[in-house]
């Protein structure tokens, strides 16, 4: 456990003034919810467009209020490719965002009284007055270079304009080095190209589709799983590899349910047998890739008997499963997953899929992997932004070469006491991420908090980052506000609009108003010359032709694609690569002096009466974002820990009784957990949803509900590549009642 800091832990609940607060009556007109319309009622209904926050799919839908302005439902909007008309149960959840009260409701700034911190209630003037002197004194002192933002979600791009109007560049969001970035630079060192959000895989065109532990069902990526039911239907052949019987694996025709963390021998294996067996696409291969050569001499001893002694998997079902993608290629997709940073040498195996796809040939091929199109809409005038003397990269000292975008957690280092280098962080802004329950290693992460002169964190929960912030900023829900348009690359190009349903409860507001506030108090008042963001908005529209009143109606625009979805036969074409072909064998990785060429290398495995410890997410739930959404609590209230019925039995565990568990490090979790015996786990792990056991008191309805999963990874094993944080090489025992069991 970490040392008492100087930023305790504060419990905004326990707040002096609060309860005043709560106790106006005039902050109770804002009725919240849903509510049941009587049949008939529908014609009154008003309708106003937007795209859902609770995860980022950010499908587009309307909110639909009553005749008298109550908020009802919130459903897709018909028109929008991330839905197709349909909200997952999350986003129909949504309002449960708007509706639940133990949301932030007033700015709050940390004070010393009689000797303990507190948070005081502010009004905005004081709030933002004291952030814009403290950060004019880190910029006089550090340079402006010296504040670093973290943010996940809409809010984030104001933030962003207002940190490059400051003169700082040092922007980072976990969806790079927690989640997606191995991805990233696995392909963009195969095709020269990223996958980025949606992904672009032609799924409903797909004859085979290969999922590498990517549980899509329980991963909700809504029009994804569209897709993959109709497949489904279409009895088209899923491959699913997973430690865990997922949803996914339930519905494949091949479950491979294999040893963790030696993915990488199975699919070097599958490379083998593509090209051993000529199952390749020769022709593909032939005219787009480089480095065929070095690859079959590489894989040449990487045969399914030797995967299999690695995997436990049989290497009659790796061959077989090996010729159901060669059947189906080019419409096979091996899909490359989302939450990629599992074991710290993830960029080689995200290398490993992409060379696989591209064998294939099913990079840019129907029922493959789809060109997707995008469109832009031009920016709101405002002065050049100001160059930044350094950045993020140069304060990695030469680590993480191929990393293609911002790594949070090198950002967390730079901030961190141990950091040596001259470039060091002294100011966070954290916009919409829990950073402690987001980047593993927590204590770590509070270490580096703790070294700072000023964060500020922007929330619309008290969730438990904010217990860390010196200043605490209520933002609005995404139903009360206006943001930044969803662009983004899909099969044709589509804008969505989101505009406020009604008016900001409490006294929150949007990130907008924060930072036009917070840049004329820093001078940067240029930079945000518009009286109200409906001005910004309608500006861009009139750009492409459109106008804010003509989006609110539609609220999604689509536009005709400019490029081909797929590669033409014989198409000639140059890949960003440094060779300009698909690289089967890296040119970049060599010279930045990794592998070209994946291989597998053996990871630890639990020690004797431990497990390893496995997380996934709930189709219910986002993160810890939801856990306390009245209506998604209602559907799961928390997660539950799968254990082996072999290893159950060892124990004397049965269904439903409370465990703690204790990992390597000997962290023991805070809360119990619920034990579900089930067969369809491995016996070397447990498996829990992650996102529970808030350690918050004021988030009323998820505090102490199961296990934070983060709490209990402690050994992290860093990408070398890009600076990915692999997350899947804990173990845990069952501890009860504080007590160690005997096995
Ligand atoms: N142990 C473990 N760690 C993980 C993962 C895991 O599975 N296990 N998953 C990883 C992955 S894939 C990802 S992408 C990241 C996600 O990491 P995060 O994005 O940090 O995830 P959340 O925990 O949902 O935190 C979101 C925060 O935004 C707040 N919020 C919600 N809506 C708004 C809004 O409209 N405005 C503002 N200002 N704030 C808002 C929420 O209250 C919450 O505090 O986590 C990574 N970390
Ligand atoms: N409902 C819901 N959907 C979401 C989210 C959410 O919070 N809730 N978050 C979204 C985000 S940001 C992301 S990044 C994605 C994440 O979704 P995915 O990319 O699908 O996440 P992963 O963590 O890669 O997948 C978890 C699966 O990996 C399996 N697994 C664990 N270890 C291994 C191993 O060694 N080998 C193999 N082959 N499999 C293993 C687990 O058993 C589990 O089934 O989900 C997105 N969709
Ligand atoms: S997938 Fe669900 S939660 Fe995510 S944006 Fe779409 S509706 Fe919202
Ligand atoms: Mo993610």
């Amino acid at each position: 456990m970490s040392k008492k800091n100087r930023r305790d832990f504060i419990k905004i609940s326990s707040l002096g003034a609060g309860g005043l607060m709560l106790a106006n009556p005039l902050l109770n007109t804002l009725k919240a919810g849903t509510k049941s319309l009587h049949v008939g009622d529908e014609y009154k209904v008003k309708k106003v467009p937007t795209y859902c926050e609770v995860c980022f799919w950010k499908c587009a839908g309307w909110v639909y209020k009553t005749k008298d302005g109550d908020l009802w439902k919130i459903n897709g909007n018909e028109e929008d490719l991330h839905c197709n008309g349909r909200f997952c149960p999350r986003g129909t959840g949504g309002l449960g965002m708007y509706s639940d009260p133990d949301r932030l409701k007033k700015p709050l700034i940390r004070t010393t009284v009689d000797g303990k911190q507190v948070y005081k209630e502010v009004n905005w003037n004081q709030a933002l007055d004291f952030i814009s002197m403290k950060m004019k004194k880190i910029k006089k002192e550090h340079g402006a270079e010296s504040m670093a933002l973290f943010k996940h979600g809409s809010g984030g791009k104001h933030f962003g304009n207002l940190f490059k109007a400051f003169g700082s560049g040092n922007i980072t969001a976990p969806s790079y080095a927690q989640c997606r970035g191995p991805r990233e630079a696995g392909f963009e060192n195969t095709f020269g190209s990223a996958i980025n959000s949606p992904e672009p895989t032609d799924i409903k065109n797909a004859k085979c589709m290969v999922l590498i532990g990517s549980h899509i069902g329980e991963n909700m990526h809504n029009g994804h799983i569209q897709e993959m039911s109709d497949m489904i239907d279409q009895d088209a052949v899923i491959i699913t590899v997973d430690p865990r019987c997922s949803t996914a694996a339930a519905h494949s025709k091949y479950w491979m349910p294999i040893k963790p963390a030696t993915d990488l021998a199975l699919l070097m294996s599958w490379i083998h047998v593509l090209i051993y067996e000529d199952l390749y696409d020769k022709k593909y291969i032939e005219q787009y890739a480089f480095g065929l050569e070095e690859l079959k001499q590489h894989v040449k001893d990487m045969t399914p008997e030797w995967a299999s002694e690695i995997t436990t998997l049989d290497a009659d079902q790796i061959r077989r499963t090996a010729k159901e993608m060669a059947m189906a290629a080019p419409a096979t997709i091996v899909h490359p997953g989302r939450h990629v940073t599992w074991y710290g040498d993830d960029t080689q195996r995200l290398r490993a899929i992409a060379i696989l796809n591209a064998l294939l040939g099913s990079w840019g091929r129907k029922g493959g992997f789809f060109f997707p199109d995008k469109t832009g809409l031009p920016s709101f005038p405002h002065p050049a932004y100001p160059k930044p003397e350094w950045s993020w990269k140069d304060t990695l000292n030469g680590k993480y070469p191929l990393a293609g975008l911002s790594v949070s957690n090198a950002l967390i280092d730079a901030s961190h006491p141990s950091y040596e280098g001259e470039h060091k962080i002294k100011g966070w802004f954290v916009v919409g991420t829990n950073l402690i329950t987001t980047v593993p290693n927590t204590d770590y992460t509070k270490e580096a908090i703790d070294n700072l002169d000023l964060v500020v964190v922007v929330d619309t929960m008290p969730m438990e980052i904010t217990g860390y912030a010196d200043v605490v900023l209520p933002e609005c829900t995404y139903i009360e506000r206006f943001d930044y348009s969803r662009i983004s690359p899909h099969r044709e190009p589509q804008i969505a609009v989101r505009m406020p349903a009604t008016e900001p409860k409490y006294y929150s507001k949007p990130a907008e108003w924060m930072v036009k506030r917070l840049g004329t108090r820093l001078g940067l008042k240029d930079y945000f010359n518009y009286e109200t963001f409906d001005e910004v908005l309608d500006w861009q529209f009139r750009q492409v032709g459109s106008s804010l009143a003509e989006m609110r109606k539609k609220g999604v625009m689509t536009l005709p694609r400019k490029k081909p979805m797929y590669l033409a036969e014989g198409e000639v074409k140059t890949f960003k690569t440094p060779t300009g072909k698909i690289e089967l064998y890296s040119k970049a990785m060599e010279a930045a002096g990794f592998d070209p060429m994946p291989k597998y290398t053996p990871h630890a495995q639990p020690p004797d009466g431990f497990y390893r410890l496995n997380y996934g997410r709930a189709p219910m739930h986002t993160f810890g974002r939801t856990a306390n959404n009245p209506k998604l609590n209602e559907l799961m209230s928390e997660n539950k820990l799968w254990v082996n019925p072999k290893e159950a039995e060892k124990w004397g565990l049965t269904n439903g009784q409370e465990v703690f568990l204790k990992n390597q490090d000997g962290v023991v979790s805070s809360f119990p957990i619920k034990v579900r015996v089930t067969e369809r786990i491995r016996r070397d792990s447990v498996y829990m949803i992650h996102g529970f056991g808030h350690s918050r008191k004021d988030m009323k309805r998820s505090f102490g509900k199961g296990i934070n999963d983060t709490e209990l990874i402690t050994n992290v094993k860093v990408d070398p590549v890009m600076g990915g944080t692999g997350m899947r090489e804990n173990f845990v025992t069952f501890e009860f009642n504080g007590k160690e069991a005997i096995s």
